[in-house]
């Protein structure tokens, strides 16, 4: 960003990471944080979100960090283990036209039947 570029505001996510907004945080570490879903689209809804606001969609962190997406993945398996019974679905939404809302590379971890017509 140049310094002529105003700072865009801090998505949703950031705030619940800055413990400014409240959230059902289920795990936390230096890098990774997971929350529930506020609009659960099936009986298991969780959110695996990078703490670093870097990276708008799975494809940029991809691109940026391959480690920190391993360990998304990985993270999204222990707490389908926990949550549910190990089954789950990971989806990244990428790009508004794919039904994206929060600007901050996220995955959604889904267990149990979708609610109809969701793929989150
Ligand atoms: P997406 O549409 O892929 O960008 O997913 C964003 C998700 O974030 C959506 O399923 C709803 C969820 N969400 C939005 N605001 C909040 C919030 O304030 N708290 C929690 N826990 N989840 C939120």
């Amino acid at each position: 960003m140049t310094p002529t570029e105003p700072a865009s505001e801090p998505t949703i996510f950031e705030r619940i990471i800055a413990r400014e907004i409240p959230a059902d945080i289920l795990l936390e570490n230096e890098r990774l944080i997971a929350i529930r879903d506020i609009a659960p689209q099936a009986p298991v809804h969780l959110l695996v979100i990078p703490k670093t606001a870097q990276h708008r969609t799975v494809a940029e962190l991809a691109a940026a960090d391959p480690e920190l997406l391993t360990e998304l993945v990985a993270t999204a398996q222990r707490l389908a283990d926990e949550y549910a019974d190990g089954d789950f679905r990971l989806v990244f939404n990428s790009g508004a036209g794919a039904g994206q809302t929060v600007f901050h590379v996220h995955a959604h971890v889904l267990a149990g039947s979708l609610a109809e017509g969701s793929l989150a």
